[in-house]
């Protein structure tokens, strides 16, 4: 059990275009509101150093093994200069992405051993695991229709509707395997409707983490 004074770490996974920037920003505004004291954050990313690594990450062509040895080193970073310092003093961390997705990704779609990925997730990760992780579940051509007018696409992006279709199985898996973590929200609703969807479970959390 967590200690109480600790604040929560919330993550938030599904394929592209599932709506989580969207909901992060929604949710901002009912944490405010209820006194939470927290910090949004996104992977890959989060910190300086870790910019620099997503902007390769998006943009350069590399080997399957390099991406995902770079998606934890910038997680290495992101956790012993962000999320950790941020959880040990009591604030809540909301990140877009976690490694959850390195699962999905690196693991279920590009075919990476998942005993790779889970030593890796011991190394840099520790004890450190979410304490909920919402996962936006649409089905992968809805999501992409979302976010098609965008201009360029980045690397991950430009993968087909193969790839992506393994993404959201491999995420499936997860939530099956890791039921207690995982709270899956319908992303084919309206924005306010999967707003109170979040909502309703993250007022149990504010019950249990700040209670
Ligand atoms: N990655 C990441 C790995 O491979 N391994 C890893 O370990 C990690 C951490 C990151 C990429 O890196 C990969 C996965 C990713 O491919 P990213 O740009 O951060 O790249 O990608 P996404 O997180 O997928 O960002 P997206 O913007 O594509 O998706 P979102 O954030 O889920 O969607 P959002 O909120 O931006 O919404 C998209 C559009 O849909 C609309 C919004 O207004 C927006 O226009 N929308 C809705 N429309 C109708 N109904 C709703 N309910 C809607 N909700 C949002």
């Amino acid at each position: 059990m967590r200690e109480s004074k600790k604040g929560a770490f919330i993550t938030f996974e599904g394929t592209e275009g599932a709506g989580k920037t969207t909901q992060i920003e929604r949710i901002k505004t009912f944490l405010e509101a209820s006194g939470i004291d927290f910090i949004t954050t996104r992977e890959p990313g989060g910190t300086l150093l870790g910019e620099k690594i997503r902007s390769l990450l998006l943009q350069d062509e590399m080997a399957q093994m390099t991406e995902l040895l770079l998606m934890f080193a910038a997680r290495a970073e992101h956790i012993a200069k962000v999320i950790l310092p941020a959880i040990n003093s009591g604030k809540w961390v909301l990140c877009d992405r976690f490694t959850e997705s390195s699962y999905a990704y690196q693991g279920y779609a590009r075919g990476i051993s998942l005993e790779a990925i889970s030593t890796l997730e011991s190394l840099v990760q520790g004890e450190l695991r979410p304490d909920c992780t919402f996962w936006f579940d649409i089905p992968v051509l809805e999501g992409m229709k979302r976010v098609q007018s965008r201009g360029d696409k980045d690397r991950f992006e430009a993968e087909n509707i193969t790839f992506f279709e393994k993404v959201s199985a491999g995420f499936q898996t997860l939530a099956q395997e890791r039921s207690n973590q995982f709270y899956r929200v319908d992303a084919l609703q309206s924005k306010d409707d999967v707003t109170a969807s979040i909502l309703l479970h993250l007022k149990g959390l504010i019950n249990r983490y700040a209670g």
